[in-house]
């Protein structure tokens, strides 16, 4: 890319306005200069994406298609201009021109379509893909509202719409011209060809047509640009003379063009609990036969090769199970439209698909009523079931072992289709997102089906884009990190290890110091502007991010601040480093427990923050509307990274790598990937505490948990329960008793009670290692040594060379 200096851009910025908003930079907003910056980095950007179309096509690679129903995208300006090798100079011409870079990106919405982990990690392996010259590109859904915008109103989340595409979005293309049909609804007829084959034609199917939109995802300085393919969802408008007959009939019926619209209407905010609405299988079949249409198409046009060969030049990774109607979809096309038959069909398909699994919490696990899937996608549900069919009877004839466990592993049983058995079943690749969740798959949720195939299973655990989460979040950590070992760990982030080499020079921890508190001094600002209330950049930043989830236990963190403020109340004089607990964290709308923990650590804040007796040693804050941009503010300030899950449940998580990478300390627990930053680090860089999964696990099965005796024995726990049971912290004696009840008649089902005195011995350790301010400091400079391990770069690689054998191109 041609060097392009801040003048250069100046007199660009200059030009796009008059041409586009017809202003001059004296009139401009930051909104119009938001939109003059994001149309000159797409002239950047549009060459390179042909140029890399061009070039797969000519080198006819074999291509990853990522399907997901999230990708969580966040802010694209500052980023691609990072990427692009232009944002020191564009932050350079802004300010010339009298405007802050930080307000000009902040005129973007975010793009939330996805609700947390997952979603997240789609987008880290997009830009991972395309800054290592891997062809592969996301398949996902333009949902018109992404996820909701959550507002705190006397204590409680309040949801409003997120009309993200209000105002231009610049980063998409609409590419009407190749929309394809979708089909729901109708009967299937069957029909015997002459030469014994059977054809199927369907008759009154209800058509939407599915129009992409592409957005350019840039590689980090290597003129690559792959894509993500949102589909839209729009009414089929025939444009022949017999069928405007149709049309009007069409226009008679307005309520039905809306309920097509729906089906990009909004993305489903829970990922929680599964719920099996009609809408939401739409959604999932609009997904993955536009794209499966589409990839054939493609790989039709581009290559000579019969279907037979498609996995030798296509491979296509299913994000849970959400896609995997992708599966019986292909199976439809190979057999129906390119007539192969269902042997050949089901090699074809069994070599191209993998699944990646993201959870063992059966509340999420997916299962479709099977007259739902029947009625709606008659023939897919035909095909499922020779699917499910042929998998049975090779069990009961090859498995006799296994004979009776053929109702657990059937993929339609008891009136449900169990997509996560089709999906293991259909695909030759199957893994978890980290070490312990894979082998909790292998040895209990999918113990069967390891046994059937042991070959497909393998762990790819988690990673995320050093350059969104480190380089652009973290830019003056970045700038001493290149001080200290070089440049060379941008591209190669494992080098970040040559760090701890000087994990001992004082001079040095003291810049690392320094930054950290300059970023803490920010987030502070954010905060007094956002909630009016004033934290000391001094004290310990406590951070907990993340959906609000009873497994990940934020109720054990506002438990523990509620135990210090008790501390404090007591004895106002003790000795404690003063602590800011920062939260942020949305609730799906109909988790009713979830949103009464918001209540909750949002009622401490209110009592905590304005009390005088505690002197300003304790501050809560829930900052509302946690998104990406949100995350990228928060992290890089914070001291402490809370990832404290009931262990066996939190699959990986990715906020705690993004923490390490930031030089924040773990405190957490023996889950997901918090073993192997424990691995890494080592037992004196990382604060463990509580029950292990097997521990965990062997209370579930066996019982020998009593809640109650704690409460009855542990005189700081009881105080707290009796605190919300008597309604000390609510404005109505009910207030919080749901939650007190829920620990003692439910008997405690995530441990919070069980956890807590190690949770508190170990933030007392956490504390007072704090205190030690270069201890502290070391700590803080080997996690980040040790962070490079989860870049999601590593991660892709993995994927690459195991799972997907694609080659750099
Ligand atoms: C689940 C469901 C279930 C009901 C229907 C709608 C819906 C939508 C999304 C989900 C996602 C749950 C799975 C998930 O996000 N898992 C998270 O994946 C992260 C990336 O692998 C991982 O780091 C987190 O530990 C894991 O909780």
């Amino acid at each position: 890319m041609p060097q392009l200096t801040a003048n250069h851009l100046k007199d660009r910025l200059v030009k796009r306005l008059i041409i586009d908003r017809g202003i001059e930079v004296s009139d401009a907003t930051n909104k119009d200069m938001y939109y003059a910056l994001s149309y000159i980095v797409n002239d950047e950007i549009m060459p390179n994406w042909f140029k890399t179309n061009k070039s797969y096509g000519e080198k006819q690679a074999k291509q990853v298609y990522y399907l997901s129903m999230e990708f969580l995208i966040g802010r694209l300006l500052e980023s691609n201009l990072l990427n692009c090798g232009m944002l020191d100079v564009a932050k350079e011409a802004l300010e010339e021109l009298g405007f802050h870079s930080e307000f000009v990106f902040a005129e973007e919405r975010d793009a939330g379509l996805g609700n947390g982990g997952l979603g997240r990690l789609a987008a880290c392996f997009l830009d991972s893909l395309a800054s290592l010259h891997y062809p592969g590109h996301g398949y996902g859904i333009r949902y018109r509202y992404g996820l909701f915008e959550q507002r705190i109103i006397h204590g409680n989340q309040v949801e409003l719409p997120d009309y993200w595409l209000k105002d231009s979005y610049p980063w998409e293309t609409r590419k009407e011209e190749e929309a394809v049909v979708i089909q729901f609804h109708g009967k299937v007829h069957m029909f015997k060809r002459n030469d014994g084959s059977l054809e199927f034609k369907y008759e009154n199917t209800d058509k939407v047509l599915a129009v992409p939109y592409d957005i350019p995802v840039v590689g980090y300085k290597n003129e690559v640009v792959n894509t993500l393919r949102l589909w839209s969802a729009e009414p089929v408008l025939e444009q022949n003379a017999e069928a405007m007959e149709e049309n009007r009939e069409f226009y008679r019926d307005l309520d039905h063009q809306h309920s097509i619209e729906q089906i990009s209407g909004f993305l489903y905010p829970d990922d929680s609990n599964y719920e099996g609405k009609e809408l939401r299988l739409k959604q999932q079949y609009f997904l993955v036969s536009s794209s499966i249409q589409n990839i054939l198409k493609k790989f039709k046009k581009g290559h000579r090769l019969p279907v037979s060969r498609l996995s030798e030049k296509v491979v296509i990774q299913i994000n849970d199970t959400h896609p995997s109607l992708a599966i019986p979809e292909m199976m439809r096309i190979l057999m129906d439209e390119e007539r192969l038959d269902w042997d050949t069909a089901w090699e074809v398909t069994t070599k191209v698909f993998a699944y990646t699994n993201h959870t063992t919490l059966s509340e999420a696990l997916e299962t479709w009523p099977q007259e739902m899937l029947q009625n709606l996608l008659p023939r897919i549900y035909m095909i499922i079931d020779e699917i499910n069919e042929r998998f049975c009877k090779s069990i009961w004839f090859n498995y006799e072992e296994l004979r009776d466990k053929i109702p657990e592993l059937a993929i339609i049983a008891h009136g449900r289709v169990h997509m996560a058995r089709l999906a293991i079943v259909g695909s030759f690749s199957v893994n978890g997102v980290a070490r312990i969740h894979t082998e909790i798959l292998k040895k209990k949720e999918m113990r069967d089906f390891y046994s059937l195939f042991p070959e497909k299973f393998n762990n790819k655990t988690n990673g995320i884009t050093h350059r969104r989460w480190l380089l652009q979040a973290n830019p003056k950590l970045a700038d001493v990190i290149t001080e200290v070992i070089g440049p060379q760990w941008i591209k190669r982030p494992k080098q970040l290890i040559s760090l701890l080499k000087y994990s001992n020079d004082k001079a040095l921890l003291e810049k690392f110091n320094r930054v950290k508190h300059e970023n803490k001094k920010a987030l502070a600002n954010y905060i007094h502007q956002h909630t009016g209330i004033l934290v000391d950049d001094q004290s310990i930043f406590d951070v907990q991010i993340k959906r609000l989830h009873e497994y990940k236990r934020q109720l054990l963190n506002i438990f523990h601040v509620i135990y210090l403020y008790n501390e404090l109340k007591e004895n106002p004089n003790q000795d404690m480093t003063p602590h800011t607990f920062i939260f942020g964290a949305k609730a799906a709308p109909s988790y009713y427990v979830a949103k009464e923990v918001i209540k909750l650590i949002n009622t401490v804040a209110s009592i905590v923050n304005y009390d005088k007796d505690i002197q300003g040693k304790l501050k809560v804050i829930f900052l509302e509307n946690y998104n990406v941009s949100l995350a990228e503010k928060i992290i890089p300030a914070a001291d402490i990274s809370e990832q404290i899950s009931t262990a066996s449940k939190e699959a990986s998580g990715t906020g705690n790598m993004k923490m390490m990478m930031n030089g924040a300390i773990t405190l957490g627990t023996m889950d997901g990937a918090n073993i192997e930053i424990h691995d890494l680090v080592g037992d004196s860089n990382i604060f463990i505490f509580g029950l292990t999964a097997d521990e965990v696990l062997h209370y579930y099965q066996n019982g020998g948990y009593n809640a109650r005796d704690i409460y009855n024995t542990d005189d700081r726990v009881k105080r707290i329960l009796d605190q919300l049971n008597q309604g000390e912290f609510g404005k109505h004696d009910i207030e919080f008793k749901d939650i007190f009840y829920n620990i003692l008649y439910h008997n405690d089902p995530y441990f919070v009670l069980k956890d807590f005195e190690p949770y508190l011995e170990t933030h007392e350790l956490a504390e007072r290692a704090y205190r030690d301010r270069l201890t502290w400091l070391n700590m803080s400079v080997t996690n980040i040594a040790y962070s490079g391990k989860f870049s999601s770069d590593q991660t892709i690689r993995e994927y690459a060379t195991d799972i997907w054998k694609i080659k750099q191109v």
